[in-house]
């Protein structure tokens, strides 16, 4: 049977590392000869990621619903290139997903339910690792930046939905798994790869749908 390239997303607060390990996570699959792609999101190149960037940086002001549909959309607008990715062999790793998309809206207040909505049938991850940091150790690794939603009380609000999301989409049969971000930087490399390594040289089936 002909494998598809690995789908691993790594979630996080902010600060917890997700920016340097994915990175590191890139080089450690190039260096094994895996075909790789590095995703960000929010991907704030295109229209919508410049929608997004503004309302982030507090140069515009948006409705709480209308900007979750946004970082929705900004990753509908790549689901088929991610799709087409894993097709091809490529193991295709996203800095963030759908998951930071239910923790920060629903944080605000939003209902769960109808934060989970419009990621429907996006791609699912083959793996998510969450980068896990209590939010004092976050703001003590230089502080949080100037953006909306860098405050201690929000990450922590946001770190308590991010559990509930593991749990719940652990018992539908996505592979979660929590990483003590709170180590050193090569600790959390090395841990990473633990878990990404027997992924690395593909995967059989179909890709899987959220929510699974
Ligand atoms: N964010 C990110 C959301 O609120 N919803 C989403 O769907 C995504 C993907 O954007 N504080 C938030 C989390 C971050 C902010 O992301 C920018 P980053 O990784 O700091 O550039
Ligand atoms: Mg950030």
């Amino acid at each position: 049977m002909v494998k598809r390239g690995a789908f691993i997303v790594i979630e996080g607060l902010d600060r917890s590392g997700k920016s340097t390990q994915t990175s590191l996570l890139r080089a450690n699959l190039e260096a094994a000869g895996i075909p790789t792609e590095l995703i960000k999101f929010p991907d704030r190149t295109t229209a919508i990621g410049q929608m997004i960037d503004s309302y982030l940086k507090s140069q515009s002001d948006l409705d709480d619903h209308v900007i979750h549909l946004l970082f929705s959309a900004n990753r509908w607008e790549l689901a088929s290139t991610i799709e087409k990715l894993l097709t091809s062999g490529t193991t295709v790793i996203c800095d963030r997903y759908a998951f930071s998309g239910i923790a920060f809206s629903a944080s605000k207040g939003l209902p769960y339910e109808w934060c989970r909505a419009p990621d429907v049938s996006l791609p699912a991850p083959d793996l998510a690792l969450f980068l896990q940091i209590t939010p004092e150790a976050a703001k003590a690794r230089g502080g949080y930046g100037e953006e909306r939603y860098e405050r201690e009380e929000m990450q922590r609000s946001v770190g308590e939905i991010f559990h509930r999301i593991g749990a719940e989409i652990a018992s539908e049969g996505v592979r979660w798994v929590a990483v003590d971000a709170g180590h050193e930087r090569d600790q959390v490399e090395e841990d990473i790869w633990m878990f990404v390594k027997p992924l690395a040289q593909g995967v059989e089936g179909p890709i899987r749908r959220l929510w699974p």
